[in-house]
C-alpha cells in the first residue's frame, strides 16, 4: 500500500489526522486555505459588530455584545493556532490577509447601519455559521475538529443573543418591528451566500468531501439553514424577502429563489460595500498593535531565560 492509500484508508475509517502524521501536500494546503480563511472571517467579523459597541441600547445589551465580539477574537486565535500546526507561521497567514491575498467570509463586507443589524447578524450569520461548523466538528484534521467543538458552543450563545434582540424589536413598537424587518431584508441573501457557490460551481467540494475536510456540501447546508430559519421568522412575525419561498411537500423542504451570484462574486473578489474599509481597519489595528506583540515576545523571552537560569 502506498503512503497515499494508507492516508485515505485512515480517513475512510473516520480516524483523525494529527499534525505529525504524514499527509499529502494538497491536503495540507487545502486545510491551510480553509482554516486561515475561517480565522480571518472571525477576526474581520468583529468589525461590523464592534461598530455598535458604543451605541448598544442598554448596559445588558452592551455586555452581551462585548462578550460576543471577544469570543470572535478567541475563535480567530484557536484557528490561527490550528493553521500553525500545519507548519504555516501566523505572521505569514496574517500578512496574506493584510495584503489582500487571502479571502474571508463575504458576509462581513456589508455595513451595520442600525441596531437591528446586530440582532440579524446573531440570528442569521451565527445561525449559518453554527450549521457549517457543527458539521466541521467531524472534519478529518484533529486540531481543526477540536477547535470547532468549543467554537460551536460559543456560537450558540451568539445566535441566541441575536434572536433575542430580534424578538424584543418585533414585540416592540411599529418602528422597532420595521427596523427588524429592514435588517432581515438586507441580511437574508448575504447570509445564504455564506455557504458558498452551488456544488456544481464549487472548486473544492469534491476533493474536500473525499478527504472529509468538508463533511457536507454547500447546497445541503444552505437548504438546512432555510428550513430551520423560516419558522423562526414566522415566530418573529417578519417576512423573508423571497417571493419564491414556499414549502414543497414532495421534497419536504422549502423551495427558495436564486441567489444573486454576480453580487456574491463581486464581494468575494474585493468589490463589496465594505471590503476596502474592513482591510483598512485590520491594517490599522496591526500597525497600532505592534507594541503589544513586541511586549509579549519580550516577556516570553524573559520568562524562558529565567526558567533556564533556575534549571
Ligand atoms: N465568502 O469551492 P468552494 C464566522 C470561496 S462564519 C468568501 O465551495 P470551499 C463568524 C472559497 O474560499 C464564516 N469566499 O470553497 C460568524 C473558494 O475560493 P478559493 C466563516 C467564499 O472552501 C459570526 C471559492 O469561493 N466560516 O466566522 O470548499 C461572527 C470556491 O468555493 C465564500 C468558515 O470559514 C464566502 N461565503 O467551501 C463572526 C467555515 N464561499 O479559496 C464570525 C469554514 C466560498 O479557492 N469554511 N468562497 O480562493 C468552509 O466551510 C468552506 O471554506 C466554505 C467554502 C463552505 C466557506
Amino acid at each position: 500500500m502506498t503512503k497515499e492509500e494508507r492516508f485515505q484508508n485512515r480517513i475512510d475509517q473516520d480516524l483523525k489526522i494529527e499534525p505529525k502524521d504524514w499527509m499529502p501536500e494538497a491536503y495540507r494546503r487545502t486545510l491551510v486555505r480553509q482554516i486561515s480563511q475561517h480565522a480571518h472571517s472571525e477576526v474581520v467579523g468583529m468589525l461590523p459588530e464592534g461598530n455598535w459597541l458604543t451605541r448598544a441600547p442598554s448596559l445588558r445589551r452592551k455586555v452581551a455584545l462585548l462578550a460576543k465580539v471577544q469570543d470572535e477574537a478567541g475563535h480567530g486565535l484557536y484557528l490561527y493556532s490550528a493553521t500553525e500546526t500545519l507548519g504555516t507561521p501566523r505572521d505569514e497567514t496574517i500578512d496574506d490577509l493584510l495584503a489582500g491575498r487571502a479571502k474571508y467570509s463575504s458576509i462581513f463586507n456589508y455595513p451595520t447601519t442600525s441596531w437591528a443589524d446586530i440582532g440579524a447578524i446573531g440570528w442569521l450569520v451565527d445561525g449559518a455559521a453554527i450549521l457549517n461548523q457543527v458539521s466541521l466538528t467531524r472534519t478529518s484534521y484533529g486540531p481543526y475538529a477540536r477547535a470547532m467543538v468549543r467554537i460551536c458552543k460559543e456560537e450558540s450563545f451568539h445566535q441566541r443573543q441575536g434572536y433575542e434582540i430580534m424578538l424584543t424589536l418585533c414585540r416592540g413598537s411599529a418602528a422597532q418591528k420595521a427596523m427588524a424587518q429592514d435588517a432581515l431584508n438586507r441580511w437574508w441573501w448575504p447570509a445564504l451566500m455564506m455557504f458558498g457557490p452551488h456544488d456544481t460551481e464549487s472548486t473544492h467540494t469534491e476533493q474536500s468531501m473525499k478527504w472529509k475536510i468538508k463533511r457536507e456540501r454547500n447546497d445541503d447546508l444552505r437548504q438546512r439553514f432555510v428550513d430551520m430559519t423560516v419558522p423562526q421568522a414566522d415566530y418573529l412575525g417578519i417576512t423573508i424577502p423571497d417571493p419564491h419561498l414556499r414549502w414543497n411537500p414532495d421534497r419536504h423542504h422549502y423551495d427558495f429563489g436564486e441567489i444573486d451570484w454576480e453580487e456574491f462574486w463581486k464581494v468575494v473578489k474585493g468589490f463589496g460595500p465594505c471590503n476596502r474599509e474592513r482591510l483598512e481597519a485590520r491594517r490599522k489595528a496591526h500597525v497600532e498593535g505592534a507594541w503589544i506583540r513586541d511586549a509579549a515576545e519580550a516577556y516570553a523571552r524573559r520568562q524562558s531565560e529565567m526558567k533556564k537560569a533556575i534549571a
